[in-house]
């Protein structure tokens, strides 16, 4: 154990960096790469999320309650395909080889309507298909402890998916992990492989802290969007949205049942 903390401290301060490592990043479970995209784009997307924010959130949106940094509302054009910047199929192809597809792109951000933290968690749990997937996290303001950046377990994705969704209690484990909150600007992005355990702290200061969360993943996934770089290697294809059907019983089916027996007797 002691042996595979030391290679993990060693690589959270390779970490960070204009070129990115991927033995770094295999030992560490994320990498902050700096300064990688264009600033003309990165540009182009702020001036987007400007408009789009003063036009359709800042009066209120829609918070999910089970997840309020989540944006539920559509994106413009110009953010909704944000992933098809060279540089993020380019940075995962160094992970998973030349054949790269998104599973997902979303917004997670922490405004007036969503201040709060995020628990521990490990992504792996809330995804479909094969769980060999990374986030890029792509800033559009400013993100660190003061605006409810994000902090990293560094390492904990060596214990793979721990069996269930929800909250980890990091005592129940022998092992501690480096925690890092790398402070992060508009160009820089993070890669963190989704089984490493992730957290964030409130937003402090009132600044907004807007990121994109974009999942990459082998184009061998048959839960694949759309396809990055190289071509597809599957035949077969399926949507992760909506995934309770795919079952005639599971946890959150019984869960559905029970709140909705619990309703019924409430009202009795
Ligand atoms: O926005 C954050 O700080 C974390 C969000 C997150 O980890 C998630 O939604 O899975
Ligand atoms: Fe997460």
């Amino acid at each position: 154990m002691d042996n595979v903390l030391e290679a993990v401290t060693r690589a959270v301060e390779r970490a960070s960096g204009p070129v990115f490592d991927a033995d770094v990043y295999r030992e560490a479970g994320f990498f902050v790469l700096r300064g990688a995209i264009p600033a003309e784009v990165v540009e182009r997307w702020q001036l987007a999320w400007q408009a789009f924010y003063d036009s359709e959130l800042a009066q209120g949106r829609n918070v999910n309650q089970a997840n309020p940094v989540a944006l539920t509302e559509q994106l413009p054009p110009a953010l909704a395909t944000m992933y098809q910047e060279p540089v993020f199929a380019a940075t995962a192809s160094h992970i998973f080889g030349p054949h790269v597809a998104l599973y997902n792109h979303r917004f997670v951000i922490k405004d007036a309507h969503s201040r709060n933290k995020v628990f521990l968690h490990q992504d792996s749990c809330y995804h479909l298909g094969n769980l060999n997937k990374c986030s890029m996290f792509v800033p559009l303001s400013i993100a660190n402890r003061d605006n409810g950046g994000m902090t990293f377990h560094a390492g904990s994705h060596k214990l793979g998916f721990l069996g269930d969704a929800g909250e980890i209690n990091p005592d129940s484990f022998d092992v501690r992990w480096p925690k890092v909150t790398p402070e992060v600007h508009p160009g820089d992005f993070i890669i963190m492989n989704s089984a490493l355990w992730h957290e964030s702290g409130p937003n402090l200061n009132g600044v907004d802290r807007i990121m994109a969360d974009m999942i990459l993943q082998p184009a061998d996934d048959p839960t694949g969007k759309e396809l990055l770089a190289g071509q597809w290697q599957t035949g077969i294809f399926y949507s992760p949205a909506n995934y309770i059907r795919y079952f005639s019983s599971s946890r959150v089916l019984k869960i559905i049942k029970y709140e909705k027996e619990l309703q019924a007797l409430r009202q009795s």
